[in-house]
């Protein structure tokens, strides 16, 4: 069952964090996209030099006594002891904080030592955290390899929810003549995307909110997760635009069928059909564990100039699975989305309040549609689940 979630009247925060040298990377560029307020970003590492050219305005230098200022020199024991040597200012961020977002690069030792060790002081403060992080490079060496490994599976014993993105993927996916510049940058959009949808759809600007404690629920399954951004031009069919979010080729390959939740962020123009709507869901559901909880959030944009976008996070998968790019959508590997910037510098977003109003002055079918949304949650609910 999936459930019409209500207006949520406190802002959850969000602390979003960095660690080491790409965790950084992916910060800095978060900090050149558009977020809401509620969102903190975070840079934390080891190595002073790097975190003096952050463009981040919160940054935490861990470890100064065990590394000197000078980087864990890929040794995660370094990155641990570092964390812990900073433990009161990491934890000071983590506590003030409702969702947390750690990202990095696994393989090194800054990332690799204090990522997981920054989760399970949220796990002790009962805290939501997901992780998303990289694997290296095969041309990285074997040893490089099985640091990063080590590091997931003690990541997955703490976190809410890990995503990861293996760096290997970004050869397979992306054009064979990109930049490692640009090919970096893909792989931190992910991300990028994925945060934007996810604060825009907590914040009060949302048509119906993700409520906090229903995002806890979903990505508290533990495990593996799944996520990605799709749009649906007018026409096109949902199931694909569905697909397309959920088997980025960036991402590691889950089994999305052992899902035991999703948050989907949905944003769309004002036409949006309360039937095109529910279909989300369904359609979403099918593809899952058919005891998943699956939530949706709606946001009006305007200006929005497609029919759909969707935000996906799947959660709750155990097991990697070992398969190959090509079974993933083809059309999959095609950015399938804007710049940040280029989608929301012009739009505007609308808060329940003005939405209703406009709808009020509108048609009578419509009004039909807002009488479905200002039912109590609680009654939709017992709906959704006869
Ligand atoms: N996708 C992506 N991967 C990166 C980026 N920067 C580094 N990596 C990967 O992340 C792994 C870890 O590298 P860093 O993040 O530099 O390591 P660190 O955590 O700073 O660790 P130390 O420098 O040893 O203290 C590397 O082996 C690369 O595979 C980036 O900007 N994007
Ligand atoms: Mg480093």
């Amino acid at each position: 069952m999936f459930d019409l979630v209500p207006q949520n009247s406190q802002t959850p925060k969000i602390a979003v964090f960095g660690v080491g040298g790409c965790g950084c990377n992916t910060i800095n560029q978060l900090s050149q996209s558009p977020l809401a307020d509620n969102v903190e970003l975070i840079a934390v590492n080891t190595d002073a030099q790097s975190l003096q050219i952050s463009s981040c305005s919160t940054r935490l230098q861990i470890g100064l006594e065990a590394t000197k200022g000078l980087g864990a020199g890929a040794r995660p024991q370094k990155g641990y002891e570092a964390a812990e040597e900073s433990q009161t200012q990491l934890r000071e961020h983590i506590e003030l904080a409702d969702v947390i977002f750690v990202t990095g690069g696994m393989g090194g030792g800054t990332g690799t030592g204090a990522i997981p060790f920054m989760a399970s002081i949220a796990k002790e403060f009962n805290k939501p955290l997901v992780a998303v992080v990289t694997t290296p490079f095969s041309f990285e060496g074997s040893q490089r390899g099985q640091l990063a490994q080590a590091g997931v599976d003690e990541l997955i014993q703490y976190a809410s929810a890990v995503i990861v993105l293996p760096n290997d993927q970004l050869l397979k996916a992306l054009d064979k003549k990109i930049s490692v510049v640009n090919a970096f940058y893909e792989s931190n959009r992910i991300l990028q995307d994925v945060l934007q949808g996810l604060t825009t759809t907590i914040s009060q600007s949302g048509l119906i909110n993700i409520d906090l404690n229903d995002f806890i629920a979903v990505v508290s399954h533990q495990g593996r997760a799944a996520m990605g951004v799709a749009r649906q031009m007018a026409g096109e069919d949902l199931q694909l635009t569905i697909d397309k979010a959920l088997k980025n080729p960036l991402l590691e390959k889950v089994n999305l069928c052992k899902a035991k939740g999703a948050i989907v962020s949905v944003m769309a123009t004002e036409s949006i059909e309360l039937s095109q709507y529910n279909s989300i869901g369904e359609t979403l559901l099918k593809q899952l564990d058919p005891s998943a909880m699956v939530i949706i959030g709606l946001t009006i944009v305007p200006e929005l100039d497609c029919e759909l976008e969707l935000m996906v996070i799947a959660t709750g998968m155990q097991e990697a699975e070992n398969g190959l790019l090509d079974e993933h959508n083809a059309e999959a590997a095609e950015p399938q989305t804007k710049p940040l910037k280029t989608r929301f510098d012009t739009s505007e977003l609308l808060n329940l309040h003005d939405f209703l109003k406009q709808k009020a002055v509108t048609g009578a079918n419509e009004d039909r549609h807002d009488e479905e949304l200002e039912i109590p949650t609680y009654t939709r609910n017992q709906r959704t689940a006869n």
